[in-house]
């Protein structure tokens, strides 16, 4: 047991913090954690510090406190509350938002966020200093991942906000004891966070030294004058950027990427796919298809144990984006919203007369006035730019428990993940890939599908909404290391792997000459049967120069079985034809976008990107612009 009255913290974290609260915190034995809590509460001088262990009574505190001090309300339903931030804090802030590096690495990483790292620690920490002041600090630890398995990494949170530490009981699992049965040596991740001053509304003033800041080198996140969930809960996207770079230095993977199981229960098969989507693109929604199984729905680590591919959710639960959650769209996560006695934190959306929620796309009419992310809201109420105010933000979201959902898959606690059987990458382009296309092999599928992916910008990242944008692996705005390791680290991770997944692509966002989608929502449910089939061995498909794509008979069968719809075959035509110009096209800004922003690619990719476009220009001779399904052959 290290000494820790000897310790230079143990005066200060006496002071500010009750017995219990110490004993809490020196009871883990772990002196890189107390001088981590010392060191924080030195800089951001909280008043008084709170040290939770796992017990219910602490997560009680964490509520109740989250309430007194207005960070939440109580909705009409019992369990709901409601958060609101900031006008100008709804969504992830690139702007605010850099990876520390060292100066050598920069040039590799100007896509990436990146910023010298001696400078942005001196940056930040001067914001830091004495930022909690007036304010109780809250200690809380998490485990990402399972506790007990490979997968498992302890996380240490400290922030001046009730509702980032009720979000992260929400959303993680507790992981006081996880750290108990921790080494002393044993790397954790940490964060600080405060929301620094707040106005009348509760909401975080200083937005100007709002700095979300990542330190690489030592495992630590700095993020101040913020209270938006992407930017303020640690364990979310801060940590996913520094999974990666820790995935990256051990030879495991971090993804953005659900976990799933398809369920085809004619036959009793359960199989197993991660799917990578850009922010707002459907990956909910596709780990939440009914009579499927979820078990994550935003973060994957992977890992080759014995020859396997598996896969482990990091989270516990969802912050989920609810616009167009309706009866019809989204029924179980719909009914799971209404019903009472779920602990669920809304932010962003209307809170009406009557207390209830209300949110874009609910396909329920709301009242004309109540209190949204600008205050008391009226409608017609416009902003200073004299811009009409929506009843509610675009980015409004849910935060709920992954137990609360009736299609939960059981493995989802699995401390040794499960086995991996098929990877999907969904972009959001309107006019290029096919609903869903499957990859002859791994690494093809990495450099052609997974590297161009590309996504319009949406409301989930503060900027300009609808701008097409390269997302490689959908994963752009949480990479940490130079993007060519990155590409070449996915391709290498399936070597020793005894049965490598199929990559399958996916783009519920194609659209015809008047802008209207070509698919339903629904449809994806066809495409994700599909891809379970091939993966059995149980479909033949029609070649691209690509891939491989279904033939219009089997999912004629499928769209009747499954959906109970017809499928016509002009519908197939027009949504499977290869469009050549536009995947040259798609290629071409992915090589361009790459030359700008990875020096460190290697040649290679390169080659497989300019031979691919070589081989469609040949092809237009033979085809013209494009390739109807079944008429390419190798
Ligand atoms: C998220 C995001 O909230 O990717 O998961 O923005
Ligand atoms: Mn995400």
């Amino acid at each position: 047991m290290p000494d820790f009255d000897k310790n230079r913290y143990a005066p200060i974290l006496k002071e500010k913090m009750s017995a219990e609260s110490y004993r809490k915190l020196t009871a883990l034995e772990n002196l890189k954690l107390f001088d981590f809590v010392g060191e924080y509460v030195e800089l951001c001088k909280p008043d008084s510090v709170y040290m939770c262990d796992d017990s219910d009574t602490d997560a009680e505190y964490l509520k109740r406190n989250a309430l007194k001090l207005g960070e939440e309300k109580k909705l009409a339903k019992e369990g709901h509350t409601v958060h609101y931030d900031g006008y100008e804090d709804q969504g992830r802030a690139p702007g605010a938002t850099k990876n520390l590096i060292s100066k050598e690495l920069i040039p590799l990483m100007e896509a990436l966020l990146p910023k010298e790292r001696e400078e942005g620690l001196a940056e930040v920490r001067q914001i830091m200093d004495g930022i909690m002041k007036g304010k109780e600090a809250i200690v809380k630890l998490s485990c990402e991942a399972p506790s007990g398995g490979p997968f498992a990494i302890g996380c240490a949170q400290m922030t001046d906000s009730f509702y980032v530490c009720h979000s992260e009981e929400l959303l993680y699992r507790r992981g006081y004891e996880h750290f108990r049965r921790m080494k002393d040596k044993e790397r954790f991740f940490r964060f600080v966070h405060s929301a620094g001053r707040l106005d009348e509304r509760g909401n975080s003033i200083d937005l100007d030294k709002r700095r979300i800041y990542q330190d690489l080198e030592d495992f630590i996140v700095l993020s101040t004058n913020n209270q938006y969930a992407g930017n303020s809960v640690g364990l979310k996207k801060h940590a996913m950027r520094l999974a990666i770079k820790l995935s990256g230095m051990e030879g495991w993977l971090c993804e953005h990427m659900f976990v799933m199981s398809v369920q085809d229960e004619k036959k009793g098969r359960s199989t197993i796919f991660c799917g990578a989507f850009p922010s707002a693109c459907g990956k909910t929604s596709t780990a939440m298809l009914p009579g499927e199984k979820i078990i994550g729905d935003d973060i994957a680590y992977f890992r080759n144990i014995d020859g396997e591919f598996r896969a482990a959710n990091v989270e516990n639960g969802i912050f989920g984006i609810i616009k167009d959650v309706n009866p019809d769209d989204d029924p179980l996560i719909f009914k799971t919203l209404q019903t009472p006695g779920k602990e669920i934190i809304f932010s962003n959306v209307l809170t009406g007369p009557d207390n209830n929620p209300y949110w874009l796309g609910m396909g329920i009419d709301p009242p004309k006035k109540g209190r949204n992310f600008s205050g008391e809201w009226h409608e017609g109420k416009k902003d200073a730019d004299g811009n009409q105010i929506p009843f509610a933000h675009s980015n409004a979201r849910y935060t709920l428990r992954l137990g609360y959902l009736e299609n939960i898959d059981s493995s989802y606690n699995d401390p040794n993940g499960v086995p991996v059987r098929g990877v999907v990458y969904g972009g959001r382009d309107s006019d290029t890939s096919a609903p869903i296309e499957e990859s002859p092999d791994w690494k093809s599928g990495i450099i052609l599908k997974a590297c161009t992916l590309e996504s319009e910008t949406t409301s989930a990242t503060i900027g300009k909404e609808g701008v097409l944008a390269p997302q490689p692996m959908a994963n752009l705005d949480f990479i940490s290391y130079p993007i060519g390791q990155y590409i070449t680290n996915n391709i290498r991770f399936v070597e020793g792997i005894k049965e490598v997944p199929p990559i399958f692509a996916v783009n519920y966002f194609l659209r015809d000459q008047n802008g209207r989608f070509l698919t339903g929502k629904i449809d994806k449910k066809v495409w994700m049967h599909w891809a379970e089939r091939r993966i059995h061995n149980e479909l033949d498909a029609h070649r691209t120069p690509l891939g491989y794509i279904p033939i219009y008979e089997d999912l004629r069968e499928m769209f009747r079985d499954i959906l109970d719809q017809e499928f016509s075959r002009e519908l197939y035509e027009e949504l499977f034809k290869f469009r050549i110009d536009a995947w040259i096209a798609k290629i071409s800004r992915a090589v361009r976008f790459y030359h700008r922003t990875a020096p460190d690619c290697p040649q290679e990719y390169y080659d497989t990107w300019k031979s691919t476009v070589e081989k469609l220009e040949g092809l237009k001779g033979r085809f013209g612009k494009f390739i109807a399904p079944g008429a390419y052959s190798e």
